[in-house]
């Protein structure tokens, strides 16, 4: 109303350019009146003139002003007919074919003045230039609203993002000027009817409305407390869906009970906040206030969402209001919450998180929908926005089990801070994964609590973006901009959204326009920073308040009742409060997000079961693997890869594999044993350097594929290969979030270089080294990540070992005690394991080893690049069938571990450099005198194995061989433990080395007579020596001629004696 009262303003404030102008470009003429009886007669009257074929007859009416010869003879007789007078229907002459119109349209020419006070007219009168103007006026002005409504509604509660012009005693300019700058209808036009075209649904079952009618109650649809941004999207029947949820008058009216429920969930919100406010003042927790509507608006969608079908809802969201979700939404009990205030000990393993990081995960009864929920909030890093993905993996990995493929059944809700929600780029990313298909959730619900503010920062120095929400366009997903301080827009909006997601399986964003009552915490002052904003948040009533007071006024509810239920709550926290005063302990699996009910019970935590697979399976998987399609001549496969196929049956033939059919025999084994495999990363299925090939394409038909992975046998878990997008963060993100759904599955990501896994750093960092000890959350995630320096630059050489390494949590002054289940015990105590095989078969056994454990542990795996097709790095059959193991250690094999005692250098490496220092031995006749051993795991660190190692060498001095520079690699890691190994086996050393020797004097000549002095050999340990390239700034050096001399120098080094 208000404002269709100051769009007539503002007609009368001078403006004199038309609106329609530029669609027109005529002559203006003086306003005519239309007499609004008219309406009710003729509807359908000229049934070509619909809104869908407004623009041609646009065109034709031109064409026709300009030249009436130029257009069809019944476009000239229709028009002759309407400009001069012709009743409804008179003027119509069949057209060309033109589509017809739609049941809520009316026609134009019954809109024209039938008689009386009509002058005569002929072709190319103003009067008819008028009417068609007007109409088109009006369409554009509807389509406008549509487009550019947004600006100019009211959503914000402190009134400060949209400023006022005092002297239109308006706000929001930009919408003046954008979508009302050609109006210039004047009062008299106000009660002229216009009939309205199909893409607008303010007219119920209207045809037409009088211009006033329309304006205000597009003013309603619009620029009231909710902005609405959808016009971008190509779909027009999802405009279409919008527009009916929106446009209809009065379709945010809720009724009595629906607003009591309203009343009801805002006093528990807004009762929690107060009560932690009132118990722990000053303490951390990111309270809700001035968003308080949060917590209705997350259970009007849980309650519709589950209407429509959902039965279980996986949630990410940061630390703002995290508390009040977990127990409003999530209605974790209240005691547990408090408990955390306590500072309590915690009774189990881990080091823990702060309260408002962690997950949780409820099955409860819905009591609006009556239907039973699973509610799961995953526990959170500090890092804004890095849960996205992973909430998006688990979401799919939970629809994938559930065989929910269309997101039926499973969805994910993501909760944003403004600041965040623009800022953080992986918000983008996770938008990325929305529509692609083996990354779909179908559809996710974001619900932005738009404060307006991050930390200090005012929107303004935080984006470059109109909107927090822009990132959402991308994907073209409504964007509902809605006032916190309306609540019933606050619960439509909520409707539509979920209604929107159960309809179209796509994303939509609920941007909840609101406000930050205290600090950014409750210890910060915002008044350093944001004075104006505050003094304005001072002087706004709570949302609860206002709210109240409004169905008291309506008769709704009584001061009484609203007390009430007050006070019902504050009951239900101070007995939660005194339950847990009670608590001794603090357990940290009460914040489990993902239990894996089953997995361990009744298991031997030690126990692992055997790699190592029976022939038979490996024959069949490898010729599977090695064939086309099976009863499919037709399928044609490129020349290259038949030559491919045919060297891997040869192998299978042979009984030898290499590593891409070593990968898919371990894939296949566990797909047979029912265990589910996915592996994802940029151009997975071919494989980055062209080795892998487990998808065929037809060369003739498009989109004709082929896995024979997938099809081994008729009863296997199903395997999914999958290319993603082209990020890191975002999808390696996502697949941790599938790795934690379920433990019966091997979830492997591959970077395309290990080098670019630093993309997604903070994935590693915050889930996949520490998720474990943060919150008791186990995964057996597997990173695939090409290392190796082979001239290829700087930024093609290194994964960073150094980088995993550096983050093992195993001491490196303690040698863990020998044991009979030394590898499990071992790997049960580690965060993650990290290792760099060098053949196929260790790389078969480590993979089947991850699900052979009986716990989960991340598996950082250095993967080779030209082993890949290396002649000697092949493994035979017999390294990989039953009874064998994965090998942590490879000793050395050859000559020299015939005569031990007489090797003179033992050296220890790991991943493809063993293939370099192989071919050098051989090349300087040095076979007897240095063993090489190979660490296949270099942490946690095979304590027990490289003890044996050195055992057998008693007078080799020992040397640590890399590739890498000497700041990187693994020898920082390796280092303190061999000494830490070493100084534990006193028993064990060299002669040499009793004598004062350093590493250097080992490099440069040693002492060959054989060690009998006992206390010698108590008080000096052997020391191990470093042979690698120096230190560097530098991962690799970007010139192939300084890359080959380096490589010289490493194995010169490592020949001498
Ligand atoms: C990736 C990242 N960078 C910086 C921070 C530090 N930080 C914590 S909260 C915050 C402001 C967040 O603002 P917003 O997203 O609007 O959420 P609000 O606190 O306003 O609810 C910042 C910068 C962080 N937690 N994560
Ligand atoms: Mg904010």
């Amino acid at each position: 109303m208000h404002r269709a009262r100051i769009v007539f303003n503002i007609s009368k404030s001078g403006q004199s350019e038309r609106f329609a102008s530029w669609l027109l470009n005529k002559p203006q003429t003086a306003a005519v009146s239309v007499n609004a009886n008219r309406l009710k007669s003729s509807t359908a009257a000229e049934p070509f003139l619909n809104g869908s074929s407004s623009a041609y007859v646009e065109t034709m009416y031109n064409a026709w002003l300009a030249d009436p010869n130029s257009v069809h003879a019944s476009w000239d007789a229709f028009f002759r007919n309407a400009t001069n007078g012709a009743q409804p229907g008179a003027a119509y002459t069949p057209p060309p074919n033109l589509a017809p119109y739609n049941k809520n349209e009316v026609p134009l020419t019954s809109l024209v003045p039938s008689s009386g006070g009509m002058p005569s007219i002929s072709a190319g009168s103003p009067i008819n230039e008028k009417i068609i103007d007007d109409h088109l006026a009006v369409q554009a002005i509807i389509r406008s609203y549509q487009a550019r409504g947004h600006l100019a509604a009211d959503v914000d509660p402190l009134g400060i993002t949209t400023a006022t012009l005092p002297e239109l005693g308006m706000r929001a300019p930009s919408s003046e000027l954008i979508m009302r700058k050609y109006f210039n209808f004047d009062e008299a036009d106000m009660d002229r009817v216009f009939k309205l075209p199909s893409t607008t649904f303010i007219g119920e079952k209207e045809k037409a409305l009088p211009l006033r009618e329309i304006l205000n109650r597009l003013e309603q649809a619009y620029c009231n407390n909710i902005g609405i941004e959808f016009m971008f999207i190509n779909s027009l029947e999802q405009c279409n869906w919008i527009r009916q949820r929106m446009e209809p008058p009065n379709v945010t009216k809720m009724n009595a009970d629906q607003k009591r429920l309203i009343l009801a969930r805002l006093t528990r919100s807004t009762g929690f906040e107060n009560f932690l406010a009132k118990k722990w003042s000053s303490e951390k927790r990111f309270g809700l206030e001035g968003c308080e509507i949060l917590i209705p608006a997350m259970k009007q969608v849980i309650d519709v969402s589950t209407k429509l079908g959902v039965e279980s809802i996986i949630m990410g969201m940061p630390h703002r209001g995290r508390l009040n979700v977990l127990a409003n939404v999530c209605r974790k009990p209240l005691h547990q919450l408090f408990t955390q205030f306590a500072g309590l000990e915690a009774e189990d393993d881990g080091s823990g998180d702060v309260k408002y990081h962690l997950g949780t995960y409820i099955e409860r009864l819905n009591r609006v929908t009556n239907k039973n929920i699973r509610l799961a909030v995953c526990a959170n890093p500090s890092h804004l926005e890095a849960v996205d993905p992973v909430v998006q993996g688990k979401t799919r990995a939970e629809q994938f089990y559930r065989g929910d493929n269309e997101g039926k059944k499973v969805m994910s809700i993501l909760l944003h801070g403004d600041a965040a929600f623009a800022g953080q780029g992986v918000v983008f990313e996770t938008m990325h994964l929305s529509d692609l298909p083996a990354y779909t959730t179908h559809g996710t619900i974001h619900i932005v609590a738009n404060n307006q503010i991050g930390f200090t920062t005012d929107p303004r120095h935080s984006r470059s973006s109109a909107y927090c929400t822009d990132v959402a366009r991308v994907v073209n997903a409504p964007i509902f901009h809605v006032n916190g301080d309306n609540p019933e827009a606050v619960m439509h909006v909520c409707n539509v959204a979920a209604e929107w997601r159960a309809t179209f399986h796509k994303d939509v964003v609920i941007d909840i326009v609101s406000y930050r009552r205290n600090g950014h915490n409750e210890v910060d002052e915002p008044m350093f920073t944001q004075p104006l904003m505050y003094q304005k948040i001072r002087k706004t009533k709570p949302v609860l308040e206002k709210y109240a007071d409004q169905l008291i006024a309506e008769g709704v509810v009584t001061a009484e009742e609203v007390k009430d239920v007050k006070d019902k709550y504050e009951k239900i926290c101070e007995d939660a409060y005194n339950q847990a005063k009670q608590e001794t302990h603090i357990k940290y699996k009460d914040w489990l997000d993902s239990p894996w009910s089953g997995f361990f019970e009744g298991k031997d935590p030690l126990k692992m079961s055997a790699t190592g697979v029976v022939e038979e399976t490996l024959v069949h998987i490898g010729r599977r693997f090695s064939s086309p399609p099976p009863n499919a001549a037709e399928f044609e496969i490129h020349k290259g890869l038949l030559r491919i196929l045919k060297s891997r049956m040869e192998m299978v033939d042979n009984r030898t594999v290499d590593w891409a059919l070593a990968e898919a025999m371990a894939y296949g084994s566990l797909l047979k044993e029912g265990i589910h495999v996915r592996l994802s990363g940029e151009d997975v299925e071919r494989g980055t350097f062209s080795h892998r090939h487990h998808v065929l394409h037809h060369q003739k038909v498009d989109k004709a594929t082929y896995c024979a992975l997938a099809h081994l046998y008729p009863d296997q878990a199903p395997y999914t290969v999958c290319n993603s997008s082209l990020s890191e963060y975002g999808v390696l993100g996502f697949e941790v979030g599938y790795s934690v759904t379920n433990p019966n599955a091997l979830v492997l990501w591959e970077a395309q270089f290990g080098d670019f896994n630093n993309v997604a750093q903070c994935i590693i960092d915050q889930f996949i080294s520490s998720g474990q000890a943060k919150w008791v959350r186990q995964s057996g995630i597997v990173l695939l990540q090409p290392h190796g320096m082979e001239g290829m630059g700087p930024e093609h050489s290194s994964a960073r070992l150094e980088r995993f390494l550096q983050m093992c949590s195993d001491d490196p002054d303690y040698m863990p005690p020998e044991s009979p289940d030394y590898e499990v015990r071992q790997l049960h105590d580690c965060n993650w394991i990290v290792a760099n095989c060098s053949t196929p078969a260790s790389y078969f056994h480590i993979l089947r080893r991850q699900i052979a454990l009986p716990f989960r542990k991340p598996l950082i795996l250095m993967t080779p690049k030209s082993l890949l097709r290396h002649p000697e790095c092949k493994s035979s059959f017999d390294d990989m069938k039953e009874g064998t193991n994965f090998k942590r250690v490879i000793p050395e094999e050859g000559p020299a571990s015939e005569n031990p005692q007489n090797v003179r250098k033992l050296a220890f490496c790991s991943g493809r450099v063993y293939y370099d220092l192989l071919k050098q031995r051989r090349d300087k006749g040095l076979e007897k005198d240095i063993a090489i051993a190979r660490l296949e795991q270099i942490s946690p660190f095979p304590y027990d194995q490289v003890k044996a190692e050195i055992a057998k060498y008693p007078n080799a001095q020992l040397v640590w061989s890399q590739e890498e520079h000497k700041n990187m690699g693994s020898w920082s890691y390796i280092e303190p433990r061999f000494r830490t190994l070493l100084q534990n086996q006193k028993q064990i050393r060299a002669k040499s080395q009793s004598k004062g020797g350093s590493w250097l004097s080992q490099l440069f000549g040693r002492d060959e007579s054989p060690q009998t002095n006992a206390q010698e050999t108590e008080t000096v340990p052997r020391t191990i020596s470093y042979n690698g390239r120096a230190t560097a700034a530098s991962p690799a050096t970007g010139s192939k001629a300084a890359h080959n001399k380096e490589l010289r120098n490493l194995l010169e080094e490592f020949c001498v004696l």
